[in-house]
């Protein structure tokens, strides 16, 4: 797997990066975005579904029942959390029994390989795309009447209208007219769709940092938590030294979340009690990182605060005080947007764009939605980096972002390289 890569190429990307940002700031400058109006976070979030749904219940039952009276009897001090508490430890199991049964759960898909995992894992999305497709184009010209019939039906699969008329549109050129097969407009869509998506593949890490420093954003729910602790997994395997930091200070069982993922990597968990000053947490959590000596250092945050307002400030303070601590972290800001809502997750990149500079977009939950396009008309809007996809609650499930696969897959043909790897 590709997390990190040559120093030389990480210089050129570095200063490609740089160059963009400069870009976009200037471009912002001139355009600057309609500010949202000023909702509750809540507002905003899909409600949570399926598995979602009673995961949360679940930590609702475990915040309920052992959290909350626990919370009550620690003292308001700050403190690093003891392993031993054993109300903490209890809800720590049911936490690790739920990721190992997922990990089992995904474990044969492992050895497939990841393409056809990745294919897999869209291929709700990419029935709609292909289905679609082969019903518009059954011996038929590549008319207005079949070009409309596409660009509805990639508006459909979440591409969003200007990307889907960019798509449709560049599918029409020299082809206008044309006696089409349903073959090569899917052909024809992965490739424009790998022109859009490629810009965006960029590497997670561009400096030598140490600790490279990550902070994790994104509204609740969307897999900020779980995302930590799968990188954290994989940067452990790849022979880094992570610490992890429970930032979202605003619910006990963010807490205990974290830390069964630290006790499942065997790293430092910087923890204080819930509603401790995330800020000073992250502070702190760099000290003992650079003391440490911590190559990575992944920082939680609150998806929930009682109102826009509260998580604005509460973001903007923690990236301010880890400057005072480290003018140039943090490294990367990354923003986790949950692929099943859709076109929601524009605003939603809107609104913390407002609140901090985000760095870089990781985008899970691709498999179990048909709304899989979502990637492309964000990439083609805000040409942010995605760094990384979630196919899964696995460990493994979340894997370095790479454009011409996701392009193939998304509508639902087999990898370039080796045509049979996803049969
Ligand atoms: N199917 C699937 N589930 C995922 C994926 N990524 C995360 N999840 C699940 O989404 C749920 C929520 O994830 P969390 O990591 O707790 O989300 P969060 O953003 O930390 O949520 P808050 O702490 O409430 O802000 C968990 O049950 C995860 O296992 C994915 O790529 N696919
Ligand atoms: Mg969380």
């Amino acid at each position: 797997m590709i997390w990190f890569f040559s120093k030389k190429k990480k210089e050129e990307q570095a200063e490609a990066i740089e160059a963009e940002q400069a870009e976009q700031i200037a471009e912002a400058a001139q355009d600057p975005i309609d500010a949202p109006e000023d909702t509750p976070v809540e507002d905003i979030v899909t409600e949570p579904d399926g598995i979602l749904a009673e995961a949360v219940v679940a930590e609702q039952k475990i915040e309920e029942l052992i959290l909350q009276p626990l919370a009550e009897e620690v003292a308001a001090e700050e403190e690093i959390i003891a392993p031993e508490e054993a109300a903490e430890e209890a809800a720590a199991l049911k936490a690790a029994e739920k990721i190992e049964a997922t990990q089992a759960a995904t474990a044969p898909e492992n050895k497939a390989g990841w393409f056809a995992r990745l294919k897999s894992g869209l291929s709700l999305s990419s029935h709609k795309i292909s289905d679609g497709i082969t019903g518009i184009f059954t011996k038929r010209k590549l008319d207005q009447a079949a070009l409309d019939e596409l660009e509805e039906l990639l508006i459909t699969a979440d591409l969003g209208p200007t990307t889907s008329a960019k798509l449709t549109a560049a599918i029409a050129q020299n082809r206008f007219n044309k006696e089409i097969t349903g073959e090569e407009i899917r052909a024809a869509l992965s490739s424009e769709i790998q022109k859009i998506l490629t810009p965006v593949e960029k590497p997670l890490f561009t400096v030598d940092a140490k600790p490279f420093v990550i902070l994790m954003v994104g509204v609740n729910g969307t897999g900020k938590t779980t995302t930590i602790g799968k990188l954290g997994q994989q940067f452990t395997r790849e022979g880094r030294k992570v610490m992890l930091a429970a930032g979202d200070t605003f619910r006990a069982a963010a807490v205990a979340q974290l830390k069964v993922w630290g006790t499942r990597i065997g790293c430092p968990v910087i923890a204080k009690d819930e509603g401790a000053d995330a800020a000073a947490l992250a502070y702190e959590a760099i000290d003992r990182a650079e003391a440490e000596g911590a190559d990575i250092l992944m920082i939680d945050t609150a998806g929930r605060l009682q109102n826009k307002a509260n998580l604005m400030e509460e973001l903007s303070k923690i990236v301010r005080v880890i400057r005072k601590k480290n003018a140039a972290a943090p490294h990367a800001i990354l923003l986790v947007l949950d692929a099943t809502v859709g076109q929601n997750a524009h605003s939603q990149l809107e609104l913390f764009k407002e609140m901090v500079d985000i760095t870089g977009l990781i985008v899970t939950k691709l498999d179990g939605t048909a709304k899989g396009g979502v990637l492309v008309s964000l990439a083609e809007r805000f040409q942010l980096p995605v760094h990384a996809i979630g196919i899964g609650e696995g460990i493994d499930d979340l894997r370095p972002f790479a454009a011409a696969d996701y392009a193939r897959a998304i509508v639902g043909l087999d990898a370039a390289s080796a045509p049979d790897a996803a049969a």
